[in-house]
């Protein structure tokens, strides 16, 4: 009997005002590819894959369990991963409370009893897939963003498309103004 499971994901979802000016830079810069649409755009903080169903539980306490703080992201960098051909926006660096709870999510997963990500963590928002590499490094104009909760999302196959859904979000502390 095949075990039920879902695909899932810790991801930080741009609010849509965000997404839209994300899509208008990476297009304005000359992404080519199939771009992603505005309200698929997200970044991933740790990639799941297809999680037993009854390790689900685990999986929210765990995430219940993650305190993180919020923090500034200035998307500014233009990327390409060349193996699955995907050109990203991102920051230049990785302001470390985001690595942080990357770091965070991953160990809720190991906590569930759900195999570690083995990607290094890269924070980067993909735009457009099979893609050619992006001609410049940078975006004309950085895009500003406060993320204010991090998700945990299922991505399902409806009629052969990705649809993503959440499943429980949790909201970052702000951090303490010194
Ligand atoms: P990315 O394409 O932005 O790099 C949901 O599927 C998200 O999880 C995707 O947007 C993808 O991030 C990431 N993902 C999908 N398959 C993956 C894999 N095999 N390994 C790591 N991350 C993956």
């Amino acid at each position: 009997m095949p075990v039920e499971s879902r695909r899932l994901f810790f991801a930080l979802w741009p609010p849509r005002d965000v997404a839209d000016e994300i899509a208008v830079r990476a297009r304005d810069s000359g992404v080519r590819g199939r771009l992603v649409p505005p309200e698929k755009l997200h970044l991933t903080l740790a990639f799941l894959g297809d999680v037993p169903a009854e390790r689900i539980d685990a999986l929210l306490a765990a995430g219940d369990g993650i305190r993180a703080v919020d923090f500034d992201l200035c998307l500014s960098r233009l990327g390409y991963f060349r193996g699955p051909r995907a050109a990203w926006v991102g920051p230049k660096t990785t302001p470390a409370p985001l690595a942080a709870l990357a770091a965070g999510v991953r160990e809720a997963a190991a906590a569930a009893g759900i195999g570690r990500e083995t990607r290094g963590f890269r924070a980067h928002v993909t735009v457009a897939r099979r893609a050619e590499p992006p001609r410049r490094v940078r975006l004309p104009e950085p895009v500003a963003w406060r993320p204010d909760a991090f998700e945990l999302t299922e991505s399902a196959r409806v009629a052969g498309k990705a649809v993503y859904r959440p499943l429980r979000r949790w909201p970052l502390a702000p951090a303490s103004v010194e």
